[in-house]
């Protein structure tokens, strides 16, 4: 499975991945995926959002286990990130067939379109529309960088942008969801664990930062006539930097557009985005706020005019207690192993924790060893992926049959 995914979007030229939703690469993995589904005798549908599922059992039964991940990509991102979930949930799948695992609850595996937002701009739209965390409207507005429309994107890939929308009635058929996911930092490096369990994820969002100017020659433009936006652009960069900094929280301007985008002339616009993250909520206020206040300065500063956008936003996630408690009695307690499971929080979003207000969640770690994600140098050792896939049918097992 991991071998036949590999080439599928993968530029030559970073060997990162360019795996964005709804274009041929995605559709390629989705292909893949209805493969396996098939391969295996499994129910296979595509929802009205289009996410894909493969179902072993009759999901109308209820309380289903399910679990899955994503195959999209970010800009040049790595192997794991999404696919080892997925790739994980067959092949557990296959371990408990492998044992005889009799299974007294529907199991399923999911595909959520979109998580990671690299064309749209918002992640998670695929489970966001399923919970309704997105409406139907907001979806109509995203656009990608070409200006073509999410509706308008479903439908050259074979998705009927009619059917979208809140799925109320499938995610009451689910009674617990299990998301395996590489770990994109080095808490379990460092701790010597293969497996972690997730506990919360952090307060998360995605600010857009319009700087406007004046366009002008770079030739002929005395300094003392520009308004050049680049300049508070620049200083607010630094900012959000020492914000950070100071909140214990993490901010980056990573995606920037620059219009007229000329070597020779003054910008009109710089338009940034600032992603920002931290533990708790205050913490988060306190950077995004401290940022906005000093980027409103230095553009009064430069003659520039600011328009700050909110366009995503995920609030704390605290995972189900109780299942992961399940969890974590089933990994490290009856099952004869001795495996040693840490829990910790992330800063990294997922389709977990947008389903997690809905539905039971929890979320497995496989330990990475550089903490690289985002990246084509992102890794996983083949042993811990292994033992990944071993805990997750571990996992599945404990909870279907009961
Ligand atoms: O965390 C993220 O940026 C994305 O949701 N994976
Ligand atoms: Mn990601
Ligand atoms: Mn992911």
């Amino acid at each position: 499975m991991w071998a036949e995914l590999l080439p599928v979007g993968r530029s030559s030229a970073s060997g990162g991945y360019r795996r964005y939703a709804w274009t041929p690469a995605d559709t390629d993995c989705r292909t893949w995926f209805r493969e396996q589904a098939e391969a295996r005798g499994l129910t296979y549908e595509t929802d009205r959002n289009g996410n894909q599922w493969a179902w072993l059992g009759d999901p109308a039964a209820g309380d289903a286990v399910v679990t899955g991940s994503h195959l999209d990509s970010v800009p040049d991102g790595g192997a794991f990130d999404g696919p080892l979930g997925v790739v994980s949930a067959f092949a557990a799948l296959d371990e408990l067939r492998g044992r005889g695992a009799r299974l007294t609850r529907p199991l399923g595996i999911v595909n959520f379109g979109d998580e990671e937002g690299a064309r749209f701009g918002l992640a998670c739209v695929g489970s966001r529309l399923t919970t309704g965390a997105l409406t139907v409207e907001q979806a109509h507005r995203l656009t990608d960088g070409d200006g073509i429309t999410l509706p308008q994107a479903m439908e050259a890939a074979g998705h009927d942008p009619e059917t979208i929308g809140p799925d109320p009635e499938r995610l009451a058929r689910i009674g617990a969801f299990v998301e395996l996911h590489v770990e994109q930092g080095r808490a379990l490096d460092l701790s010597g664990d293969r497996i972690g369990i997730a506990s919360a994820i952090w307060p998360h969002g995605r600010w857009r930062f319009d700087f406007r100017g004046e366009a002008n020659h770079a030739g002929t433009t005395r300094l003392a006539d520009r308004r050049d936006p680049m300049l508070s652009y620049a200083e607010t960069v630094l900012a959000a930097r020492r914000e950070a900094e100071l909140a214990g929280a993490v901010a980056t301007f990573g995606k920037i557009a620059v219009e007229p985008n000329g070597v020779n002339a003054i910008p009109s616009l710089v338009r940034g985005w600032l992603d920002s993250r931290a533990a708790d909520q205050e913490s988060l206020d306190t950077v995004v706020g401290g940022v906005e206040k000093a980027a409103r300065e230095y553009a009064a500063a430069h003659g520039a005019d600011l328009d700050v956008v909110r366009e995503s936003f995920t609030p704390v996630v605290e995972f189900d207690h109780a299942l992961r408690d399940e969890l974590a009695r089933i990994l490290g307690g009856d099952t004869g192993t001795d495996l040693r499971v840490p829990v910790l929080g992330t800063g990294a979003g997922h389709d977990a924790g947008i389903l997690s207000g809905r539905v039971p969640t929890a979320m497995l770690f496989v330990r990475n060893p550089t903490g690289v994600s985002h990246s084509p140098a992102e890794y996983a050792a083949e042993d811990d992926c292994v033992a990944g896939v071993s805990a997750l049918a571990d996992v599945l097992e404990g909870l279907a049959r009961t």
